[in-house]
């Protein structure tokens, strides 16, 4: 008699093949999961911000807080990537062939200062990110790089907090993660000195103000997915204070505009990446 251990062949074959193709489809299906973060062909670092819905803007309640602040529920529908930190004057000078900053290296007493690019215009940006997605190992990988929206930048910079800053309402911590007018000695600083906010992205406060793509203009009263601001406008927004400005220009909601030609060192920025790889 057949041994009960030992099922038919043809039976046994086609379960084993059932399992390893049951585990190639599991590996395709890990293979399809975006990184949480990766670093370009430049040694740019980037960091996969999920996708979710978050109130933008600031309760009326909120020390410091400004009109243009209309708290509104916003949904962000698909996962992104976002710089962990702000686009430095190496990064800028590879992709652009200039350093138009105002203080480098020399200029704050460390020639090996890694300082965030300024006195750009957001023209100068725009054209950073194109430039950026040209070079050829960004083409081959389909990463298309681009400002983030002010619902992306917010959202990121929040990394799910509802506090004033991503930290903590403590403005006295402002310090540990974040160079504005108290603690930068009138100057730029070395991007990712400080403490990163929950999802690793640094000098979202302070630093340098941060250009987006959106035009200036009043919130939406009402839930919205995706925003990308008003479609015409004669200012762009820019997020997040500077080395210059008080603690209440660094909160998280807090929102400051300029001219697209406008430039001084006061304004950086960083990059979002849309990727046709990663999964909607
Ligand atoms: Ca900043």
């Amino acid at each position: 008699m057949r041994s009960k251990k030992h099922m038919p062949r043809p039976l046994s074959i086609f379960l084993s093949s059932l399992m390893i193709f049951g585990m190639m489809q599991l590996d395709s299906l890990l293979l399809a999961q975006p990184p949480k973060e990766l670093t370009n062909s430049i040694g740019m670092k980037l960091v996969l911000i999920p996708k979710g819905t978050f109130m933008m803007g600031s309760p009326e309640s909120e020390e410091g807080r400004r009109e243009n602040e209309t708290q509104h529920e916003v949904t962000i529908s698909n996962d992104y990537y976002l710089g962990a930190y702000e686009v430095t004057q190496t990064q800028y000078q590879t992709v652009i062939g200039n350093n138009p900053s105002c203080y480098q290296g020399a200029l704050v007493g460390n020639q090996n200062a890694d300082l965030p690019v300024e006195n750009v215009s957001l023209d100068d940006a725009v054209e950073f990110c194109k430039k950026l997605s040209e070079l050829p190992e960004e083409k081959k990988a389909g990463r298309v790089y681009r400002l983030p929206t002010e619902a992306e930048w917010e959202y990121a910079c929040r990394a799910g907090s509802k506090t004033i800053y991503s930290f903590d309402d403590e403005e006295g911590l402002l310090p540990e993660y974040g160079w504005f007018k108290r603690n930068s000695s009138q100057r730029t600083h070395t991007v990712g000195l400080l403490e990163p906010n929950a999802w690793g992205l640094y000098d979202m406060h302070g630093n340098v103000w941060e250009w987006c793509s959106d035009w200036y203009g009043e919130y939406p009263k009402r839930a919205v997915s995706d925003p990308t601001g008003p479609t015409m406008g004669t200012d762009r927004v820019n997020r997040g204070g500077c080395w210059l400005y008080l603690a209440a220009n660094c909160r998280s909601a807090s929102r400051n505009w300029a001219k697209s030609s406008y430039q001084d060192g006061l304004l950086g920025f960083r990059v979002a990446l849309s990727s046709s790889r990663i999964p909607k």
